[in-house]
């Protein structure tokens, strides 16, 4: 196996307020899968250092406000391809942050380009209506006006691409944004701030505080400045970010959990179909809420697809995401690892059957579990893990599995391997779930189809990603011009 890189020297990460980087670096962010090399060390923010940022951002919007979609679309089209050019450093940066491959890594910092380019074209082509009148000689049609000050809170999962897409389209409707990082992931969300920062975003249009949920996540959803808050992370964060902001009537758009199954039906054939599961469940180490958690099989091809998917499984090695023989990279954290040990301890003794991913672990190398004879109130078939460990349930059929499916409080994707098209439109029509995919992984999302949930998954109002990102964004204002 080969290193990619040396260890480099810790970078300090620092807040962006009014364009400007500042903070004292003090919190220690280690490689997760190498213990010795710390990463980063970021400030610690405080409710005055929202403070600070909410002003800066409220004070530099009515000027990017009144900037004309092009010239807006031009700054994230820049944005986009400075990232594109330091795609190496920002990937390195990533995967020693997060954990995950370099080729993961090295795609998700492509996504997120593509993202901001995306919403660079966007800002040329934000639509509006023309609306027929009931008087003579008026033109009614409405625009889109920005909210004013959004607030961004985002997980350590995809550390670039989900403030890629909160922000891109933010910036493309005309807000300013205060965004906070996950803690463990400071490094990313500065990458691309300063690519932002580096095409001409004039400062204090995007603001960054890092530090904990409890002091900036709270300080920041609750700032009666901020018009709306885009969350994404775990289920009761969520649910205090929703009270929170609702309380004072703003508007609020959360991507939650998931606990995605796929249905594996009679006619796949059962190495696809434990492909497609595999590479749901195990890539991005299963730390995605889109990842497939729990296989659904009928009677036909569970028996084989058992097989094929603990043989797939063992190819999937775990180990240093800079490593080039490294398939899966090291689980984000020590609390995340004994999380996902724990779940899978807990199915074993509900009587799940481990058959593949038994073996001892190293740091945080975590194997790629897949548990067999699972009930569906067992807990590996109720909660979500966010770790690579799929659960393999027997269903009698189609309608039975699409029950066990829906047996669960989340609703973000699902999929299901059929070629059977009368079972992929009734899977389709029934399955309660916000991206249903079928002979495709659960996981991996264009960047310009709408995504979110349902039932927990998902605030389930406004979607994120592609056009309909900018319904959150904006709100529309109906003009009626009369001429007399
Ligand atoms: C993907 O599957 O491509 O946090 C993205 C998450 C989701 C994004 C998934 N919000 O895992």
């Amino acid at each position: 196996m080969t290193r990619t890189t040396a260890v480099a020297p810790p970078t300090p990460a620092a807040h962006l307020i009014a364009g400007e980087w500042v903070g004292e670096g003090t919190v220690e962010r280690r490689n997760p899968a190498r213990p010795d090399e710390v990463v980063a060390l970021a400030p610690l923010g405080t409710a005055a250092t929202v403070r600070d940022a909410v002003a800066a951002a409220t004070d530099a919007q009515p000027a990017w406000r009144s900037k004309t979609g092009p010239e807006r679309g031009a700054v994230l089209t820049r944005a986009a391809e400075l990232l594109t050019a330091r795609t190496v450093l920002v990937a390195h940066d990533l995967v020693r942050e997060e954990g995950k491959t370099l080729t993961e890594a090295t795609g998700e910092v492509t996504r997120a380009a593509d993202v901001l380019r995306f919403f660079g074209a966007v800002c040329r082509n934000a639509d509006g209506l023309t609306l027929p009148a009931g008087t003579p000689d008026t033109l009614v049609y409405t625009r889109r006006e920005p909210l004013g000050v959004v607030g961004v809170v985002t997980p350590w999962n995809f550390p670039i691409a989900i403030p890629a897409w909160k922000i891109a389209p933010a910036l493309a409707a005309g807000n300013a944004v205060v965004a906070k990082p996950a803690q463990l992931t400071t490094l990313s969300m500065q990458h691309l701030a300063q690519c932002l920062l580096d095409a001409g975003l004039p400062a204090g249009v995007l603001n960054l505080v890092l530090g904990a949920g409890s002091v900036v996540g709270d300080s920041l959803v609750s700032h009666p400045d901020v018009a709306a808050v885009s969350f994404t992370g775990s289920g009761t964060v969520g649910a205090g970010i929703h009270t929170a902001v609702s309380a004072r009537m703003a508007r609020v758009q959360l991507e939650m959990g998931g606990k995605n199954p796929l249905v594996v039906l009679d006619d796949a054939d059962p190495v696809r179909a434990a492909a497609i599961a595999a590479s749901g469940a195990f890539g991005l180490t299963g730390q995605a809420c889109t990842a497939t958690s729990r296989v659904i099989a009928t009677p036909g091809i569970h028996d084989a697809l058992v097989e094929e998917l603990a043989r797939v499984a063992q190819s999937y090695t775990p180990g240093d995401g800079l490593e080039s023989g490294t398939r899966m990279g090291a689980v984000v954290s020590e609390a995340q690892f004994a999380a996902d040990q724990r779940f899978v301890e807990t199915a074993r003794r509900e009587g799940g059957e481990i058959v593949a991913g038994s073996g001892a672990t190293d740091g945080l190398f975590h194997p790629a579990v897949v548990v067999t004879g699972v009930e569906p109130d067992h807990t590996i078939a109720q909660e979500e893990v966010f770790g690579p460990v799929l659960a393999v349930l027997r269903a009698d059929d189609l309608d039975h599995a699409t029950a066990i499916a829906n047996g669960v409080r989340y609703g973000l994707t699902a999929g299901i391997v059929s070629n059977d098209m009368r079972a992929v439109h009734r899977f389709v029509d029934q399955v309660e779930a916000g991206v249903v995919k079928v002979n495709r992984p659960t996981s991996g999302l264009e960047l310009n189809v709408p995504f979110g949930g349902t039932k927990e998954s998902s605030t389930n109002t406004y979607r994120e990603q592609g056009q309909s990102a900018l319904d959150f964004y904006s709100w529309t204002k109906s003009v009626y011009l009369g001429v007399d």
